[in-house]
């Protein structure tokens, strides 16, 4: 029987997947961009079912277009261990937000493969789609489909900033299969992922064991004003977009200085008509809202709706709200955590318990069954950056993690 601390990846092979997969969809001055549901996504989940092909896994694809690969256990109980994570990437995109994890995964199963490992559980891997939800929102899509949180019905007629509906993308591209992955076959959830912030490098650490992810709060915010000359509109008659959406944009940075631990973005802004001599007379934009405590999240939104309404009345332009996430922050499963604990302590990586910034699958797989995230340190701490960075080392390390910490939770079987 192959003892598991033996047991290593394949650094290398998984370094050149990597660097292969970050060709798709690849950008003139670097980094990546496979927008969730485009021709580049569809592209990058191609090469990934082709690679779950080549390692001999049982594939299926959902009515979403979520890819997963099953290695079979010897059982009785041959509920899946399943990791993975997402290939579909913002605008300005790295190479391994989302990758490293999908990669990293088969990359562990490829392994048993090799070393002739049975494991008692199934063990597999997910690409979910549209992890990002940078064109189409909510973010964590796949994740929420799989875990019954957002139905077809409610996805399909999702419209994207660029104006096409999800069902339209399904079908140009041909995303969807017939094979919903049945819940009762999951047992657990692992995902490997960049941390994406400063935390390791700065404590020079290589492991993250991560046991909780912030909460989520995104909203689109539409103002309705009056264009007008620029010149000529006395300051006291004018109904300005611009100005108000100016200075919601202010008041979010303002906001997490008054509510500890909370972070605050307007990622996206655009007025219209958006000339020089003109003043808008419309803004629109978003809002990202993360706390650690739901309660926070909720008074963060409850003090900026009551800001949007104050500007509005005074300026007499008309706000209209519109959600488009809204993501409870998770505390991960004990057992779950130990487990990657125990794989980083046995593999003698040096390790630390943390909190994840941003938001991931395994935030929603939680909601349902027990999860738990591995991360690797971000080369100055950037990501959804062209210039996103992981060395050779830690991505090895990452994954070795991952594959002892799916051994502890799919066990074992002589062979
Ligand atoms: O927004 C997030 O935190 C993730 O990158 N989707
Ligand atoms: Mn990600
Ligand atoms: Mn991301």
């Amino acid at each position: 029987m192959t003892r598991s601390t033996t047991v290593q990846i394949n650094g290398e092979r998984l370094w050149s997947e990597l660097e292969s997969l970050a060709k798709i969809g690849a950008l003139p001055g670097g980094g990546v961009c496979r927008l969730a549901f485009s021709k580049e996504d569809k592209q990058g989940r191609d090469y990934v079912e082709q690679r779950m092909r080549d390692a001999g896994l049982e594939v299926r694809i959902d009515p979403i277009g979520n890819i997963l690969g099953v290695r079979d256990g010897t059982g009785p109980d041959r509920r899946l261990v399943l990791t993975g994570s997402h290939i579909d990437t913002v605008g300005t995109g790295g190479k391994y937000d989302g990758s490293l994890g999908v990669l990293a995964g088969l990359e562990v199963l490829q392994t048993l493969n090799e070393h002739q490992v049975q494991t008692h559980h199934a063990v597999g891997v997910v690409a979910f789609v549209n992890e990002e939800g940078v064109r189409f929102m909510p973010d964590m899509m796949g994740s929420l489909y799989v875990s019954g949180q957002l139905g077809l019905d409610e996805i399909e007629p999702i419209e994207g900033i660029d104006g096409k509906t999800i069902k339209e993308c399904l079908d140009e591209v041909a995303f969807s299969g017939e094979d919903d992955i049945p819940v009762d076959f999951i047992k657990s959830f692992i995902e490997l992922h960049i941390e994406q912030g400063p935390v390791l490098l700065d404590k020079e650490l290589d492991i993250g064991i991560v046991d909780r992810v912030q909460g989520i709060l995104w909203e689109e915010v539409v103002l309705e004003g009056e264009s007008n000359h620029a010149g000529v509109t006395p300051m006291h008659r004018r109904r300005d977009a611009g100005y108000v959406a100016s200075s919601i944009a202010a008041y979010v940075r303002t906001l997490t200085e008054e509510i500890e631990g909370l972070r605050g973005t307007v990622g996206a802004l655009s007025l219209f008509p958006n000339l020089i001599n003109v003043i808008a007379k419309e803004a629109t934009m978003t809002i990202d809202l993360r706390h650690a405590e739901k309660d926070r999240l909720i008074q963060a939104r409850d003090l900026l709706h009551q800001k949007i309404n104050a500007l509005c009345e005074k300026e007499k332009v008309r706000p209209s709200i519109k959600p488009l996430a809204d993501v409870d922050p998770v505390i991960f499963d004990a057992q779950c955590v130990e487990s990657v604990e125990k794989a980083a302590e046995a593999l003698h990586y040096s390790s630390m318990r943390m909190i994840s910034g941003a938001g991931h699958d395994a935030q929603i797989m939680a909601s349902k069954w027990p999860a738990s995230m591995i991360f690797i340190p971000s080369q100055d701490g950037i990501s959804h950056n062209i210039n996103e960075y992981s060395t050779p080392e830690h991505v090895e390390a990452g994954a070795n993690v991952l594959l002892h910490a799916i051994l502890d939770k799919a066990g074992m079987s002589t062979l």
